[in-house]
């Protein structure tokens, strides 16, 4: 169906056949402008911006480009096509029809996901609110924007289904999402790395290239469910995640593009000697990149989890890419898991196949997140250095799981805490390098040009050159 756009709501699912439900969302609509102007990009509202909208669901042409004020933008509701014949794929009650309606006995388990899920969003508005003030270039900044104003959608799209599908407590709920904020101290954000600050762009690069790639993870799962709008909804999310990992992966891959020109330049690798030159030396890079992951390896949750196995058995949230699986109900399989043992030691446990979803989940994350190191090594060792940038071990760093709170060295081994927190200082971003990396956040705002610390992108939006006045500022 197409989206409708001459209504104050943009949407493709009839809303205005459903007066009591589009009254209710107008009234949360305001709300979500005000927390906006509060909490979302500082100081941009009066600019306009080259922004993408949605305006079909199709996986061709789904978007058109122009100049937009963000509080202008079009935030709506998009769901990808019904499809009369699908069945539940996986649990229990794989093959038979999917449900349009929310099953009484899990709406708790179906209001928590989606609760969860409509969380992350907005607190990534909130993390990244000052960004823009220190953008590197107008290109960046505009790709900064156009990941918030989308963030904000897929919070309509979670939103949507809570006032649809849950009454009044579904409406309560989406209150609270604009009331729990980004690391308040009262009132903070469900998940850990949505409390993080993301203070600089390295963060920004990192969180998108990691944190939004468990979003893709997250959505394929639940685009999975039986519950079809749930699916629905998130098929089309992950249409809009795409372009955030995009964001991530070149960001960090121009970063390590302008610490080569640099090595070669200077004819050395010495950090020192980069930073003197403006540049990210490669350790640093290496100690972001272990924070980002393994705060993110905790939003799959805990390896062994009766939750996952109940969701799983009910047909409420299955496996990222379910259908590329040959066995569906997973009744008889088991996973063997390595666990820490005593003191010192490790041992394998092997556990139901169901209780270890989370854990299947986040192996396949993992190696999704491996492509791009892959990626920048070649990068790296074609401009004739030896250097590699790696995933640190998935025990390392942990505070969800059976790995919570273990001192791990990078590779996974169980060391002393004595030297676990002599290591911190080689492994995670130390107070000098996050002042060093403050440092070097100065805007630049004349098109085309870009900060000294990272390497113009290939090419611009949309077929529009990188030195398109992207935001008019
Ligand atoms: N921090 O059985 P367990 C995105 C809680 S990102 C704090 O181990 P379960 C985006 C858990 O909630 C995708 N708490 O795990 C990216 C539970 O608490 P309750 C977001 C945590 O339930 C960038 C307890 O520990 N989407 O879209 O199987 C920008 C025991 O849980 C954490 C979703 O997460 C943590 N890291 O799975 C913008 C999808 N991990 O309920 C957006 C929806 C676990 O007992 N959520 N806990 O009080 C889910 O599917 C599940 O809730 C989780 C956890 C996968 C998160
Ligand atoms: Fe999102
Ligand atoms: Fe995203």
């Amino acid at each position: 169906m197409s989206i409708n756009y001459s209504e104050r709501i943009p949407n493709n699912v009839n809303l205005a056949s459903d007066r009591t439900l589009q009254r209710a969302l107008e009234h949360w609509q305001p709300q979500f402008l005000d927390w906006w102007q509060e909490m979302g990009p500082s100081d941009f509202a009066d600019k306009d911006i080259y922004l993408r909208t949605a305006i079909g669901v199709d996986v061709e042409g789904w978007a058109s480009y122009g100049e937009v004020k963000m509080p202008d933008y079009r935030w709506g509701i998009f769901l990808a096509d019904f499809d009369p014949n699908r069945t539940i794929g996986f649990g229990d009650m794989a093959g038979q029809p999917v449900w349009q309606q929310v099953p009484g006995e899990f709406r708790a388990q179906f209001r928590r996901l989606i609760v969860t899920q409509g969380d992350t969003e907005p607190a990534s508005v909130e993390q990244q609110r000052l960004l823009g003030l220190t953008c590197p270039s107008l290109y960046d900044l505009r790709n900064l924007f156009q990941v918030n104003v989308e963030e904000g959608r897929h919070l309509w799209a979670m939103v949507y289904l809570l006032h649809a599908y849950f009454g009044r407590d579904g409406r309560e709920e989406a209150e609270e999402l604009l009331t729990r904020h980004s690391g308040d101290a009262d009132k903070p954000r469900i998940l850990g790395t949505f409390n993080e600050p993301i203070g600089d762009w390295l963060s920004f690069f990192c969180f998108t290239y990691f944190t939004d790639r468990d979003g893709k993870y997250q959505l394929k799962s639940l685009a999975e469910s039986a519950f079809d709008p749930l699916a629905r909804t998130c098929r089309f999310m992950l249409t809009e995640e795409a372009h955030h990992m995009f964001v991530g992966e070149t960001g960090l891959s121009r970063v390590i593009r302008r610490t080569l020109e640099l090595m070669s330049a200077l004819g050395t690798e010495d950090s020192t000697a980069i930073r003197l030159a403006g540049g990210i030396d490669f350790p640093l890079l290496q100690r972001y990149l272990n924070f980002w992951f393994s705060s993110s390896l905790d939003l799959f949750g805990s390896e062994m989890s009766s939750n996952a196995a109940t969701t799983f058995a009910n047909g409420i949230k299955g496996r990222p890419d379910e259908t590329s699986y040959a066995d569906h109900l997973c009744t008889n399989a088991t996973l063997d898991l390595v666990t820490p043992d005593g003191e010192q030691g490790i041992r394998t446990e092997t556990v139901p196949y169901r209780n270890a979803m989370n854990e299947i989940a986040r192996q396949a994350y993992v190696r999704d997140c491996e492509m791009g190191l892959k990626r920048w090594n070649l990068i790296i060792k074609r401009a004739g250095y030896a250097t590699t940038l790696t995933l640190p071990s998935t025990r390392f760093g942990r505070h969800i799981g059976v790995w919570a709170g273990i001192s791990t060295d990078l590779q996974g081994n169980r060391v002393s805490a004595e030297t676990a927190a002599q290591g911190q200082t080689h492994w995670l971003p130390s107070a000098e390098d996050r002042t060093y990396v403050k440092s070097l956040m100065q805007r630049v705002t004349a098109p085309g040009k870009m900060a000294g610390w990272l390497a113009p992108p290939d090419r611009g939006i949309n077929n529009l050159p990188v030195a398109y006045e992207y935001v008019r500022l």
